[in-house]
């Protein structure tokens, strides 16, 4: 990008932005439902789904959420603020900060409540419930 001259890149950037973010989020809307189902291949009460857990606004979206025994569940921020995923009964790893688009997965085995919060902002809180 540094070939362009900062007046034909902001041309190009001002064309280009808006026919970009929305397939940007067309492809996220999809990868989200794919994921919300398990994927293609994956039929619910399987131990290889994958469910997704967004991070945005200060808060995991959704904020319970029941999945079953084996799932991955992956989180994503959202936010431009670093978040972390912390177990409270340290039933798994705590993540690393997560800066804007990082994510962070773990497998639940056990059926059982997963209570979990932000490492940084501990008042974001969240639950896991596995079948
Ligand atoms: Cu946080």
């Amino acid at each position: 990008m540094k070939a362009f001259a900062p007046a034909r890149r902001s041309l190009f950037l001002a064309l280009a932005a808006t026919p970009v973010a929305l397939l940007a989020a067309a492809s996220l809307d999809h990868a989200a439902f794919a994921a919300s189902n398990g994927g293609d291949t994956a039929i619910a009460g399987t131990s290889n789904a994958t469910y997704r857990i967004e991070i945005q606004g200060f808060a995991f979206s959704p904020k319970e959420l029941t999945v079953p025994a084996g799932a991955r569940i992956v989180w994503i921020n959202r936010d431009d603020e670093p978040h972390a995923i912390v177990s409270a009964a340290g039933a798994f790893k705590p993540s690393q900060a997560l800066d804007t688009g990082d994510s962070f997965s773990t497998v639940l085995d056990k059926p059982g409540s997963y209570a979990y919060f932000c490492g940084i902002h501990p008042m974001m809180v969240g639950k896991i419930v596995v079948r």
